[in-house]
Formats: C-alpha cells, sequence, structure tokens
C-alpha cells in the first residue's frame, strides 16, 4: 500500500530540554492542524526537525521510538547545521530575499553548502520510509532542493511542494547566485502550489527565464513530464477558533482582562517577530494617530503581541531593540496614570488567552510589509462571533487577495494607515456587521481542510494527466519492437523532421548543422532503408547540411522535394505564388524594428518572423500583436498564420508536410513506416500516415502520433538501434 508522507523543516512539535531529560510540546499551529488528517492515517508520517539539537545517540534512539508513537520521525541537525542552514541560508538569504527584502540578504557559499547538505539530510531521511509510489508532500522554502533530490532517486513517487512564504518577482530571484539550482529543485515536484496567483506567476516567469522551461495555463513541460503549478490560499481551522472564542475559558479572561482596560477602544496587533511584518511603521502609525487626534488620547489602547523568534539572527536582533525603543518613547510619551497607549508583550500566550484577545479588540491592524498569506487576520475573523469588529489589512498580505471586504492599507502609507484606524473607530455597525459575515462565509468554507482536500485533488490531477501524456512513451519494449518490425521490413521508409527531432534548437537558426554523430546516423540508415529529411527549413540549407547523403528531402513543408536518384535537382511541388509577400513583409518589418533580436526568413512559399534572440517576455508579445495583425491581413489573401517554436509563419494552407509525405510514398509498397517530429507541423505528417505506421512525437504533448519519445537525445538512440 502506498502511504503519504509529509516533510517539513520543523516537526509539528518540539523538543524541549528539562532537568537532562527531553520532552515534547505538541504544536497546534494552522499546518499541524490541517495536515493532521493526512499523516494521523494508516502507515502516513510526518519527517521533520524537531527544533533542538541532540548529539547522545542513545537519547536520539529513545526520540526515535517516542515520535515514532505519534507518527513523526526525526531528521537531526548538528549546531553547524542549525546555524549555517536555518539561520543562515534560509533566514538570511532566502527569507529576507523573498519578503523583498534585498538589504538584508547574505550571499555566503558555506551557507549554500550546508543547505545543500541538509536538504540531502532530509532526502536520505526520507528514503528510509519512503516506497517507489509513495505521495511525498514538501512544505516550504527551506526545502526546495528537495523535490529534485527525491526525483532522482524515486522517479515515479508522486510530489508536491508548497511554498508558505511569497514567491517574488524574477527581479529578486536572479540577484541569488544559485537561483538555477533552486528553481530546478522545485521543479522535481508534479504540483507546485502557492498562496496567491502573483507567487505562482511570478515562479512560472522565473523558471522560463532562468531555466528555459517554459508553461502554458499553469503547466511546465520539463524533459519528460509536465508539472503543474497552481495557487492554494491556506485556510484556517474556523470551527476552532469560532468555539474557542465562545467557551467559557476564553470569556473567563475577556472578562478578567478587559477590567484592566475598562472603556477603551482596543487595537490588536500579533505577529511572529520579524521584520516583514511592520511592527515598527505600525507603532509609528498609532503614535500619528493619538498626535493628529488629541481626542483619542486616553480611549484607545493597542495590545501588541510579538511572539520571539529568529532572535540569533542579527537583522532580527536589532528589530527588537527599535520595537523596545519606539515602544517606550510612544509610552513615555503619551502615558497617564490610568492609561497606557501600547501594552507590549514579547512572548506567545495559550491558545485560550490569545482567543480573549482576538474575542474582545474591536480593531486587528495587520500590516504586513510583505506576508505569504497571514493567519492572524483569518482567526482574528473567525473569533469574532457577534461580527462587530474592523479589520485593517496591508495588501502586502496574501489574505488581502480573498479578504476584500477588510479596510485594505497600503503599510508604507501612514497617513494611509492612521486614517484607516481612525475611521475603523467610528465604522456603524451594521457595516462592521456586513463585512464580518462576508469574510466568514468565505473563511469558514475554504477552512485549511478544504485547503488540504483540494490540494491532495489537483495532485492526483496532475497525475492521471501525466499518465495519460506517458502512456505512449517510447521505452525499451517500444524500442525492442520498432527495432524487429525494421530488421524484418522488405521495403521501408523514415519520414524525419530536424529541428527538435534529429538535432536540439540553437539561437541562431543557421548554426544548428548537424553534427559528426547525426551525419553517421542518417547515412548508416540510408544504406538500408529510405531516409527522408522533412524540414520547413530552406531547401539550400538542407542540401548543404546533407550533401552527399543518399537520402530524400522534403523543404518548407512540401514545397520542394529532391529525391536520392535525382542527384541534384529540387522539384517544385506547389506552385510559388509570391504576390502576397510583399505586403506581409512590410507588417513584419516594422515588427522587428520594434523589437530588437527579431528577424525575417524568406522561403519560397511562406515567411518566418524569428523572435528566439529577442529579450523574453518581449518577443511573446510582440508574437501576440503580430499574429492578430497578420491573422487579419491572411484573410484577404487566403494564408495561414502558424505559430512554431519562437517563430510566426505566414504561408498558403494547401501546403504542408502531410500532403507531401503522401505523394512520397505514392504508387509504392512499404512493409515498415516510421514518422518523427516534435511540432504541429509535424502532426500533419502523423495525420497522413498509414495505420501499419509508427508514428512518433518528441516531447509530451497531446498528438496524432501513436508515440511519445522523451527528447532529441532518445530519438538518435532509436535510430541507431535500427541499424545496430
Ligand atoms: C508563515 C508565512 C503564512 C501567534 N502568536 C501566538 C500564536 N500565534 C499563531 C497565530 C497564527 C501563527 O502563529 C502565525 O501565522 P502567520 O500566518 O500570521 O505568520 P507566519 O508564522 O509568518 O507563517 C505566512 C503562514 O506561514 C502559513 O502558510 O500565512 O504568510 O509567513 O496561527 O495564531 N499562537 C499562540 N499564542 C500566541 O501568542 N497559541
Amino acid at each position: 500500500m502506498s502511504k503519504t508522507i509529509i516533510v517539513s523543516n520543523r516537526l509539528p512539535i518540539s523538543l524541549r530540554h528539562r532537568n537532562g531529560r527531553f520532552e515534547f510540546k505538541p504544536s497546534a499551529g494552522g499546518l499541524a492542524t490541517g495536515l493532521g488528517s493526512i499523516y494521523k492515517e494508516g502507515e502516513n508520517i510526518w519527517i521533520g526537525w524537531p527544533g533542538n539539537t541532540v548529539d547522545d545517540p542513545e537519547q536520539r534512539a529513545e526520540i526515535i521510538l517516542e515520535l515514532h508513537e505519534l507518527k513523526m520521525a526525526p531528521v537531526f541537525l548538528s549546531k553547524a547545521d542549525v546555524e549555517e542552514f536555518y539561520e543562515g541560508f534560509s533566514n538570511e538569504t532566502l527569507w529576507p530575499a523573498f519578503h523583498y527584502f534585498t538589504q538584508y540578504m547574505v550571499y555566503n557559499p558555506e551557507h549554500w553548502e550546508a543547505y545543500v547538505r541538509v536538504n540531502q539530510k532530509f532526502c536520505d531521511a526520507i528514503l528510509k520510509k519512503a516506497g517507489p509510489d509513495d505521495t511525498i508532500w514538501v512544505h516550504d522554502y527551506q526545502l526546495l532542493l528537495l523535490p529534485q533530490m527525491l526525483r532522482e532517486v524515486l522517479p515515479n513517487a508522486t510530489i508536491a511542494f508548497f511554498q508558505h512564504i511569497p514567491f517574488p518577482s524574477y527581479e529578486i530571484i536572479r540577484m541569488i547566485p544559485w537561483r538555477k539550482e533552486l528553481l530546478a529543485g522545485m521543479c522535481g515536484a508534479d504540483l507546485i502550489g502557492f498562496h496567491t496567483y502573483d507567487d505562482m506567476r511570478h515562479f512560472l516567469s522565473a523558471v522560463g527565464r532562468i531555466n528555459g522551461l517554459s508553461s502554458e495555463s499553469g503547466y511546465i513541460q520539463a524533459e519528460n513530464r509536465i508539472i503543474n503549478v497552481d495557487s492554494f490560499p491556506m485556510g484556517i481551522d474556523y470551527d476552532k477558533f469560532a468555539k474557542q472564542a465562545k467557551s467559557k475559558r476564553t470569556l473567563r479572561f475577556v472578562e478578567e482582562f478587559g477590567k484592566q482596560v475598562e472603556g477603551q477602544k482596543l487595537l490588536l496587533t500579533i505577529d511572529r517577530l520579524d521584520y516583514s511584518k511592520g511592527i515598527p511603521q505600525r507603532i509609528q502609525a498609532f503614535n500619528q494617530l493619538l498626535e493628529q487626534h488629541t481626542e483619542l488620547q486616553g480611549k484607545v489602547s493597542m495590545i501588541m503581541i510579538v511572539v520571539p523568534s529568529r532572535d540569533k539572527v542579527q537583522s532580527y536582533k536589532e528589530l527588537k531593540e527599535e520595537i523596545d525603543l519606539l515602544v517606550g518613547r510612544i509610552n513615555s510619551e503619551f502615558s497617564t496614570l490610568n492609561w497606557v497607549p501600547v501594552h507590549y508583550f514579547y512572548r506567545s500566550f495559550p491558545f485560550e488567552e490569545l482567543s480573549a484577545f482576538y474575542n474582545m479588540s474591536d480593531i486587528a491592524l495587520v500590516t504586513p510589509l510583505r506576508d505569504g498569506m497571514n493567519l492572524v487576520c483569518k482567526e482574528f475573523v473567525a473569533s469574532k462571533t457577534d461580527q462587530t469588529g474592523v479589520l485593517i489589512l496591508s495588501e502586502m498580505a496574501g489574505a488581502s487577495k480573498e479578504l476584500q471586504d477588510a479596510n485594505l492599507v497600503n503599510p508604507n502609507d501612514r497617513q494611509g494607515v492612521v486614517d484607516a484606524i481612525y475611521n475603523a473607530l467610528s465604522m456603524p455597525l451594521a457595516e462592521q456587521k456586513a463585512r464580518m459575515k462576508s469574510m466568514q462565509e468565505s473563511l469558514k468554507k475554504y477552512d485549511v481542510f478544504q485547503w488540504v482536500k483540494v490540494f491532495m485533488d489537483r495532485l492526483d490531477h496532475v497525475k492521471q494527466k501525466q499518465e495519460e501524456l506517458t502512456s505512449k512513451d517510447v521505452d525499451t519494449k517500444v524500442m525492442n519492437e520498432i527495432q524487429a518490425s525494421f530488421k524484418k521490413a522488405k521495403k521501408s521508409i523514415l519520414f524525419l523532421d530536424y529541428d527538435g527531432t534529429l538535432t536540439g534548437f540553437h539561437s541562431d537558426p543557421q548554426k544548428a548543422s548537424p553534427d559528426a554523430e547525426l551525419r553517421g546516423i542518417v547515412k548508416d540508415l540510408s544504406e538500408v532503408s529510405q531516409v527522408v529529411i522533412i524540414s520547413g527549413r530552406d531547401k539550400d540549407t538542407l542540401g548543404e547540411w546533407f550533401k552527399g547523403q543518399n537520402i530524400d528531402m522534403i523543404a518548407e513543408h512540401g514545397v520542394w522535394v529532391k529525391r536520392k536518384e535525382d542527384q541534384g535537382d529540387w522539384e517544385l511541388y506547389a506552385e510559388i505564388d509570391d504576390t502576397w509577400k510583399g505586403d506581409i513583409r512590410k507588417i513584419m518589418e516594422y515588427y522587428v524594428l520594434r523589437t530588437p533580436g527579431a528577424f525575417i526568413e524568406e522561403k519560397h512559399h511562406s515567411l518566418v518572423w524569428h523572435y528566439r534572440k529577442v529579450e523574453s517576455g518581449l518577443g511573446d508579445l510582440r508574437m501576440r500583436e503580430l499574429f492578430s495583425h497578420l491573422k487579419y491581413m491572411a484573410r484577404g489573401y487566403n494564408l495561414q498564420v502558424l505559430e512554431g517554436n519562437m517563430v510566426l509563419e505566414i504561408k498558403r494552407p494547401d501546403i504542408n508536410k502531410g500532403r507531401a509525405a503522401t505523394a512520397m510514398m505514392k504508387g509504392m509498397e512499404y512493409d515498415f513506416i516510421l514518422a518523427i517530429g516534435d511540432d504541429w507541423t509535424d502532426e500533419d505528417t502523423f495525420k497522413a500516415m498509414p495505420k501499419n505506421a509508427y508514428s512518433i512525437r518528441v516531447g509530451y504533448a497531446y498528438t496524432k502520433a501513436n508515440f511519445n519519445i522523451k527528447s532529441v537525445k532518445q530519438v538518435r538512440q532509436l535510430l541507431q538501434k535500427l541499424t545496430s
């Protein structure tokens, strides 16, 4: 039976030293709750670091046993691992980069080495538990390399990745010296999830630009499979918060705390200590509110909970000092004997007390400068069971995409935040209720259990889709079958497309000439079979490249044919009608002038606009513009506009490779036919093939061909096998 393995840097427990012994404290975090429905089932398991270093082998063995009971397995990290991998690369390079704090980024090769080393440690720990068909769900930015490390050992496993923090623009990612390795690491997964659409689109753009992997509608075409990238906004355990807020214990705290701040409006802020959360900026906004609206002094106070976090990292130490200073300043300036503006707690609270704070506060001020999602704002809304209260939420939090009924603010616009607080303090009850109601309905529906379900369903869907695409894979068995059939044949013909099939793509199309290996393959084949190179290339180039070879050639998708027995001359298969070219060329030239790197190739029956060398992104944009422009023109001339690999081609519709291939076979009896190609122009060839032919498409796109093959390398292997 296959099982599911959850992997995150931290296990959902904390291991603590107490009186020379270790004890576990379970974490009640949202992720632990949501994934509880998975890892507690059957043989499933959660693998991660227990949060403390343990050097003694006996103690380790004891911990392994105890965690086993809780359906967890530890990855033990050394002190150096924690310093260099966790505090170092994860929190001093990736965290600031991904939250747009480039000024805090550290580029330390030793930290990078530790990151690779620890990801490998996780991989080894997983491999001890994982079977070849298991599902492995990896979480977050500390483990970006892990999906690919796992894929190499378990090629058929179902691997998913979810990133809890933002994924920034390509402009930031490109700053990291190890960007390519990081992205390739993530691409080991079958499904890659983010909180928001923006994160997902940034990721797709980075993977396209940095790793050269193109994508369409959230599907990346990797070498041998498709990868789905999608957004899955994470929810909370809504009922747990709603129920707790009404519980007796919490209500007792509400009463008790309420006495201390009687008659005051309460603003609540809760965050881990982190510069991404905008804590100093929030204190400054509150300060400005008290200065501008002096009548509020003595009437409004802020409850500020800062949960200690990463305090060994320098930027966090400095942040803590800054917050202490700002709170000291505002309190010393405005406090009276019976009023303190900021009640500041640098610690965490038990769940019942946290719930009481949510329950009793009038306003939640959630103003991070950048946040992947932010669960605090959702927990506040779920806890307001009487539907009063106002949520002020930063546009920079992922949650703002969902909670449009919050008062959205730009955290960098201090006056905007001040005004939002002022307006919230006087918001009519009916409006408060209407906004709360709408947000609660949405949060109830998209809770954390729903999040897990939707994610897992999507993972099944991707696997199914991959299976559909690889069901026709040319594996060893199929290769042997093709070889046997070829050997048996008395008269055979091979239709071989050139670019993307026999050779890879090159930024300069003229430089993709056949190498020695390819020339050897074609020569060997031509001695035992009829070989037809069937290409969109112009006849002069093909003629030059295959000079002296005993083969047939079809150039320009079937405009020109050169039979081997003709020894020299190209035959025109289709009449040339050039009258349209002048007008169309003018338009194409206009797009060349506007697009550095683009150029036009003129063939006898077509014009091709190339954009392989254009700045990525711009090329696509211009191609789309040109496409719609040409489509309009094409109707008048009865032409066809076709999109190819980094090219746009306009040609006569009745000329295609299928027509040429059919003409080539006319009147002949073949007992072995093979056609291989990699793009839509080859689909015409596949369609024209008789039933007994082997047709193969390179790559894993939907196709009329009977088979798919992974790469140019494999095409060459297959062809070599035919003559071996
Ligand atoms: C990362 C991303 C994304 C806080 N104080 C106490 C306490 N908490 C709990 C809250 C909440 C959690 O901590 C904080 O979660 P956030 O989502 O707000 O922020 P991060 O820790 O930065 O989380 C973030 C998240 O991952 C999930 O994908 O939303 O964007 O940065 O659940 O309730 N809990 C208790 N006492 C406290 O004093 N018991």
